[in-house]
């Protein structure tokens, strides 16, 4: 990766679908057996509490059985290569709510989305790291009161830090783009708003996705294979 100094990659579902998480958009994928607006909006959330929480639950429960794969672990040797090969940086910016790029041993990893591990309380305000079950209203380890929510962003929210993902698009040489749809946004205009700030941009999916047409490279394949060779 000649005269790349600074690097920003976005993954999506399809990074951790090797590791036997499910994607959303693939037949079979989780939307599919729940309606989008029935699960992951605030709108959902309100109407059928317990039908949330129960789709959450079943997925932080799930997620916890599962390993990364070699595309998160060749993203993690990036990661804690990079600074110190080209005095550069690397973001990891992902849309996945799962732990596996840090189960993987990367450091600098972004949940623009949330996470399945935390919970967040609507009282206080404050995030816990969360491994069980909400469906049972546990009290707030903070406040006491029982007003937890998954920490994850639903549609319509605000993403998480985006402000730091703009700084870093705006100081990117290379943007990566691994195993997105590219169906949601913000996320899906990241790789206009890096050509537009004069970066390389490099697709790596199973197959082209929604944004295709604004990658100036790209590599289609399985992420485990993919990604590592890439990395090499
Ligand atoms: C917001 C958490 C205001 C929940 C999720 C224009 C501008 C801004 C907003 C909008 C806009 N137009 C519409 C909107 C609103 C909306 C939106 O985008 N709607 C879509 C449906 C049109 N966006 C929002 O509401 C966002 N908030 O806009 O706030 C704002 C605006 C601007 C700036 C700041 C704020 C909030 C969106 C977040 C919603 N929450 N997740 C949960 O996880 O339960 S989204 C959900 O979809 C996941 O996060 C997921 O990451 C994301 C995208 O899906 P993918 O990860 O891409 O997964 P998918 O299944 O779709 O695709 C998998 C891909 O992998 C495929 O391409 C497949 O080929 C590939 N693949 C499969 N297997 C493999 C593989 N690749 C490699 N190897 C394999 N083995």
């Amino acid at each position: 990766m000649e005269n790349i100094r600074n690097i920003v990659i976005l993954t999506g579902a399809g990074i951790s679908a090797e590791s036997g998480i499910d994607t959303f958009r693939s037949e079979g994928g989780l939307w599919e057996q729940h309606r989008v607006e029935d699960v992951a909006t605030p709108e959902g959330f309100a109407r059928d509490p317990d039908l949330v929480l129960r789709f959450y639950d079943m997925r932080r429960e799930s997620i916890q059985t599962k390993q990364p794969n070699p595309a998160h672990e060749a993203l993690a040797r990036l990661d804690r290569e990079w600074s110190d090969r080209t005095g550069g940086n690397l973001l990891i910016v992902t849309q996945n709510v799962d732990d596996l790029h840090e189960r993987a041993g990367a450091n600098r990893v972004l949940h623009m989305h949330g996470q399945h591990l935390n919970a967040w309380c609507t009282m206080c305000d404050t995030r816990s790291t969360w491994r069980g079950p909400l469906i049972d209203r546990p009290a707030c380890p903070e406040c006491g009161v029982a007003a937890l929510r998954p920490d994850v962003v639903w549609f319509g929210e605000m993403p998480y830090r985006m402000d730091e993902i703009y700084g870093a698009l705006r100081q990117a040489d290379l943007f990566v783009s691994i195993g997105t749809s590219g169906a949601v946004y913000p996320a899906a205009g990241f790789v206009q708003d890096a050509r537009e700030l004069g970066a390389r941009t490099l697709e790596l999916n199973l197959e082209p996705s929604q944004g295709s047409r604004w990658f100036t490279e790209a590599r289609y394949g399985p992420a485990s294979h993919i990604v590592p060779q890439w990395v090499e």
